[in-house]
C-alpha cells in the first residue's frame, strides 16, 4: 500500500467582484471580512491559502521547512507563495490576490530549507475552480518524492564482537539525494542473534554467519514508508588448533627444547579429576607450530597453564638471592612479542614467606604480589607437598588468553618453564586454543 503523506493544504479560495473575500480556512466562508475599500480589482477574486503544519511529525516530512505553493492555469503559473514552517504554533497562511476565476491547480512541494531551496521531499496537487462569489475548500495531499533508498556497504562483512556503519541514502525518481530525517528511520536486524543493529545504523556482529544464514539489514523510511536491505556477513575467529588432551597423545605441532633438565612430551592426568594435560614439563621449551594458516590480521592463543608443587615465585630466602628462584613463566611468539614473562609463586598463606610473592599480573620483575593472585583455581589439582606444616596440596591453574598481530602463513609459539629447580616444581598446558581473525 503506498502510504500518503502529508500535507493538508486547507485553501480557501474565494472570488468576488465587489468584496473581494474573507480570510479563512472554512469550508464555506461567508464573504465577510473584506469590505469596500478592498484592493482586489473588479472582475478578480482573492485565493487564500492556510496550511496548517502538523506538528514535527510524519505528515509534513520531518525534515521540510518550507513549502511552495503555486496556482497554476495550464501550464502558467499565476500566483506563487513560499510558505515557511512557522517559528511559533503551527499555521501559515498566504494570500493570492486578484486571480481570475477559471479552472486552477494549486501544487505544493515540501523543501528541507527555510527558502524553498533543496530537493523536494514531497509534492502533490489539487484542482481548484475558482467560481465567483463562491468559497471553495480544496486539500492537497502531498507524497513522498523519494522513490528508492539504498544502504552502503550493501553487503558489509563485520566480525564478531565488531561494529560497521551503514548509511541509508535516498533519492528520487531524477536520482537525486533527497534529505531524510534520521530520526524517521527505523532500523532492524532480521536474526539479532547473529547482527544488531541501533538506531544510528551502527551494526554489530553477534555470531558468525554467512550465505543463507546471513542476517539481513533492514532500514525503513517511515515517512515515505521506502525501506533497503542490507545482508551481512558476520565472519568469527577461525579456530586453528584446539586440544583439551584428553586424548592422552601429543600431536606433531608440539615440540621441545630443553632448557635445562627436561622431560619428553608427554600427557598425563591430574591426581584429582584425571585432568589430562601436556606435561608434567620441567626447564624446557613446549613450542606449538602451526602452518599453512588462512588469511589473517590477528591470532589470538588461549590456555590453562598448570603450575605444580613449589613454584617460588620471586623466591629469595633471604629476599633478594637466587636460591630458589625466581621461577618465571614465558609465553613467546618466535620473531614477535613476549606475551606472557612473569614469576609465579605457589606459597600460599604465607606457608614459606620469603617465597611468597611473585610479580604476575605484572611482568617480571615488576609488582609483588601475593602467592597464586590471579589465579583460576588454587590447589584443585591435587599435587602435594610435605612442608614444615605437613603435606600441603600446592599447584595453581590461570586461564590465559594472548591476542597479537600477525599475517604470516606460519606462527611458533614457545612456552618456557623457566623454573629454576626441576625436583619440586613442574609445570604444563590445558586447553590450548589457537584462532586467527581479520
Ligand atoms: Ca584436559
Ligand atoms: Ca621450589
Ligand atoms: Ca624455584
Amino acid at each position: 500500500m503506498k502510504r500518503r503523506l502529508f500535507a493538508w493544504l486547507l485553501v480557501a479560495i474565494c472570488t468576488s467582484a465587489a468584496f473581494g473575500c474573507g480570510s479563512g480556512n472554512s469550508p464555506q466562508s461567508s464573504l465577510a471580512g473584506l469590505g469596500p475599500g478592498s484592493a482586489i480589482q473588479a472582475g478578480q477574486g482573492r485565493v487564500t491559502l492556510t496550511v496548517i503544519w502538523p506538528d514535527r511529525s510524519r505528515l509534513i516530512p520531518f525534515a521540510s521547512n518550507s513549502i511552495r505553493a503555486n496556482l497554476t492555469a495550464g501550464s502558467t503559473v499565476v500566483a506563487s507563495q513560499l510558505l515557511a514552517r512557522p517559528t511559533t504554533g503551527n499555521t501559515s497562511t498566504a494570500a493570492f490576490d486578484n486571480v481570475s476565476p477559471g479552472d486552477l491547480v494549486l501544487s505544493a512541494t515540501a523543501y528541507p530549507n527555510t527558502d524553498g531551496t533543496g530537493i523536494a521531499q514531497a509534492k502533490g496537487n489539487s484542482p481548484v475552480t475558482v467560481s465567483a462569489g463562491f468559497t471553495s475548500t480544496v486539500s492537497v495531499t502531498m507524497g513522498s518524492t523519494i522513490t528508492q533508498i539504498t544502504l552502503s556497504p550493501s553487503n558489509p562483512t563485520v566480525e564478531v564482537g565488531k561494529i560497521a556503519l551503514l548509511v541509508a541514502t535516498a533519492k528520487d525518481a531524477g536520482g537525486n539525494v533527497v534529505l531524510m530525517s534520521l530520526q524517521k528511520l527505523k532500523w532492524e536486524s532480521s536474526n539479532t542473534f547473529r547482527a544488531t543493529v541501533d538506531s544510528s545504523g551502527i551494526v554489530t556482529g553477534v555470531a558468525a554467519s554467512s550465505g543463507i544464514t546471513a542476517p539481513h539489514i533492514i532500514v525503513t523510511d517511515t515517512e515515505s514508508g521506502k525501506s533497503a536491505t542490507a545482508t551481512v556477513t558476520v565472519t568469527g575467529p577461525i579456530i586453528v588448533y584446539d586440544n583439551d588432551f584428553e586424548s592422552g597423545t601429543v600431536d606433531s605441532a608440539w615440540s621441545t627444547v630443553a632448557v635445562g633438565t627436561a622431560n619428553p612430551l608427554h600427557v598425563e592426568a591430574t591426581p584429582t579429576n584425571n585432568r589430562h594435560f601436556l606435561g608434567q614439563l620441567l626447564q624446557q621449551k613446549a613450542i606449538l607450530t602451526l602452518n599453512s594458516l588462512p588469511t589473517h590480521g590477528h591470532v589470538t592463543v588461549s590456555f590453562d597453564l598448570f603450575l605444580i608443587r613449589t613454584w617460588d615465585g620471586d623466591g629469595g630466602e633471604p629476599p633478594g638471592s637466587t636460591q630458589w628462584g625466581p621461577d618465571i613463566f614465558q609465553l613467546q611468539v618466535a620473531n614477535g612479542p613476549t606475551l606472557l614473562n612473569s614469576s609465579f609463586s605457589n606459597w600460599y598463606g604465607n606457608l614459606f614467606p620469603d617465597s611468597a610473592t611473585q610479580s604476575y599480573p605484572n611482568a617480571f620483575p615488576a609488582g609483588i604480589n601475593p602467592a597464586q593472585t590471579g589465579a583460576a583455581e588454587k590447589n584443585t589439582l591435587g599435587y602435594t607437598f610435605l612442608t614444615q606444616f605437613g603435606d600441603r596440596d600446592l599447584d595453581s591453574v590461570y586461564h590465559f588468553s594472548f591476542t597479537f598481530i600477525h599475517n604470516s602463513s606460519s606462527v611458533e609459539l614457545d612456552f618456557n618453564g623457566l623454573q629454576n629447580e626441576f625436583m619440586n616444581e613442574s609445570w604444563g598446558l590445558d586447553n590450548v586454543q589457537v584462532s586467527v581473525s581479520n
